[in-house]
């Protein structure tokens, strides 16, 4: 018996239009899971694992075609354009249900739709969001089941007259002409067609915690963010919460579960959540975070027991591996797993291959799907509906040259413009070229759900309303040399960056004021065992005032899409940061 009229409801006129054989609503059991993964075994949708050494993984491979999220299929459908914004693709709301109704239309007919309840956040929490994905993928069904607390905790839940987002989800022919990724924040409902890739069918993530909640946060005083939460223990035993944003793929993942050099005894960090941060002002006046997800999605290629031993370690049993190469031993491996790869198997796109063959394995953006109470660091208070104390926030990206390593903005308008000023290079993790700049404001030029001027001015607006706020940073560990190295080592010892963070939030770390913001003076950086040289450290440091004339030109080319709906603040922002940099010594 479902208590909630509207969805009883909803799920019939859906089925109605996909015209499933089969309609199951999932409970979230157990023998649930097994049942549906033996049904996926049987069609090879998904492929087994040997169980020995990767107890309860499956391994899955997308169509070639499907392999990222494709951000020029992906639409906002709000009634005005302009409240898409320039950023955004925009459709009509009702051009968008008639053109993908009808691709709707009959599309389950022979297959199975599911129906999954899912609760983004704790159940019971006042914070959190239900949505219901209908969907006729298995694979889709059992990335869920990780990804969010599903099945019948979220029906339980769910008021009787509580709304809830309307995900309805499938394959189709798989398409990439057919493929449409649709948002309806008016209506709190999201449409995808075409599609298996995880990005754009586990609803609840990227669709749901960012697009739609950023546009719910909006209207309802908090913030959704394309953020990883962290805690780091000092020696002394404290924990301070940071949260970070860096665009997709540029090691959200690592800085989480990062481990302490061993010339950094004491220091402990613990792994609250890897890719998306709720934020609220709580009763303190402080930013409380909270990580809406049950699982970590994350970049295969490039994950070792080198650079994340606690991401190899979470994804080491009940996990789903997709795009990697199957070994022929039944077991997985991509390029920078740290070992050496089987002598055979098969490669992402589904051929043979032998460690000579001279292809990839796995695809650069091949993931494994983790549950995060499986992390050996996972915070004790991950899933404290309440969520966690911020005292900063972190914004970076890939920079080979420009940003420094670590700067602190003056304040919390400030360290918007600096946010919203963000940079890096592109990767994988999106269809397209990789390795060039775009600007990317807080990581969230793909997943705003709303005009992103507005967003900027909610940021601003933001500020005067906390009263404790944290500080706000800007990080990049991808500096290069003239040469093309990278001057900083990375992973690990992005520690000492952060242990300058928690000093300056302290009031006990040294930095020297530039026209960017505070910049660590060369003796306030732990760099206790680390093998650097003092020509290094000052170029990782160093504040270059004619590139950041001409970023400040890049900036404005960016920023005049917005026309006049750009906050004044940022012209400000602009105009100081350029008269500052004119002052600098050279
Ligand atoms: C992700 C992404 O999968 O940002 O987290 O693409
Ligand atoms: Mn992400």
């Amino acid at each position: 018996m479902i208590r909630n009229k509207e969805a009883a409801s909803w799920v019939e006129e859906m089925t109605a239009l996909c015209k499933p054989d089969k309609v199951v609503w999932i409970d979230g059991s157990e023998q649930e899971r097994q049942r549906l993964t033996e049904e996926a075994l049987g069609t090879c949708e998904l492929l087994p694992l040997d169980e020995q050494k990767l107890p309860g993984c499956v391994y899955h491979r997308t169509a070639e075609n499907d392999v990222a999220r494709t951000e020029h299929l992906t639409f906002i459908c709000c009634r005005n354009e302009e409240d898409a914004g320039p950023t955004n693709n925009w459709m009509d709301p009702q051009e968008a249900y008639s053109k993908v109704g009808a691709m709707f239309d009959g599309s389950m007919r022979g297959r199975t739709m599911y129906v999954v309840p899912f609760i983004m956040g704790t159940a019971g929490s006042p914070f959190r969001k239900i949505g219901i994905e209908l969907t006729d993928s298995i694979y889709v069904v059992l990335n869920m089941r990780i990804m969010t607390r599903m099945g019948d905790i979220a029906m339980n839940d769910l008021g009787e007259n509580e709304e809830f987002t309307k995900c309805l989800h499938s394959k189709g022919e798989l398409d990439i002409n057919r493929r449409y990724i649709l948002h309806f924040p008016e209506d709190n409902t999201i449409w995808s067609y075409g599609s298996g890739y995880g990005g754009n069918v586990l609803l609840g993530k990227k669709c749901l915690s960012l697009r739609i909640a950023s546009y719910m946060g909006l209207h309802e005083g908090w913030m959704a963010e394309h953020m990883l939460i962290v805690g780091i223990q000092s020696p002394d035993g404290e924990i301070t919460y940071i949260a970070a944003a860096f665009p997709s793929a540029c090691g959200k993942t690592n800085l989480a579960m990062l481990i302490p050099p061993d010339s950094m005894p004491g220091y402990k960090v613990w792994t609250v959540g890897d890719d998306i941060a709720w934020i609220r002002i709580g009763p303190d006046g402080r930013l409380w975070a909270v990580n809406p997800e049950a699982g970590f999605f994350g970049v295969a290629p490039g994950t070792s027991m080198k650079t994340n031993p606690n991401a190899m370690l979470t994804a080491s049993r009940n996990s789903i591996f997709t795009n990697v190469l199957l070994g022929s031993d039944g077991t997985v491996w991509w390029e920078g797993m740290g070992v050496e790869p089987p002598a055979e198997g098969i490669d992402w796109r589904g051929n043979p291959w032998t460690p000579q063959s001279g292809e990839k394995g796995s695809n650069p953006n091949a993931r494994f799907t983790a549950p995060a109470s499986q992390c050996p660091v996972i915070s004790p208070e991950w899933e404290n509906p309440q969520g966690v104390p911020l005292s900063a926030i972190l914004f970076g990206g890939r920079r080979a040259k420009l940003a420094p390593l670590v700067y602190e903005s003056f304040d919390w308008s400030h360290g918007t413009f600096v946010g919203a000023t963000m940079a890096s290079e592109t990767t994988a993790a999106a269809t397209g070229a990789v390795g060039v700049v775009r600007r990317d404001p807080m990581a969230m030029l793909p997943f705003c759900g709303y005009n992103m001027s507005k967003y900027f001015r909610h940021w601003l607006d933001m500020g005067p309303k906390i009263t404790n706020p944290p500080k706000i940073f800007n990080v990049n560990w991808f500096k290069k040399d003239d040469d093309g190295k990278y001057l900083w080592p990375g992973y690990g010892d992005n520690l000492r960056a952060l242990d300058w963070v928690i000093r300056r939030c302290k009031g006990t770390a040294q930095a020297q004021e530039t026209p960017i913001g505070f910049v660590p003076t060369k003796d306030s950086l732990n760099l206790d065992g680390l093998d650097i040289s003092d020509d290094a450290i000052e170029k990782l440091l160093e504040i270059d005032p004619d590139a950041w004339v001409e970023e400040l030109g890049s900036m404005q080319k960016f920023f005049d899409q917005f026309g006049y709906d750009l906050p004044e603040e940022f012209m400000e922002q602009q105009q100081e940061l350029n008269k500052r940099l004119g002052r600098w010594k050279r």
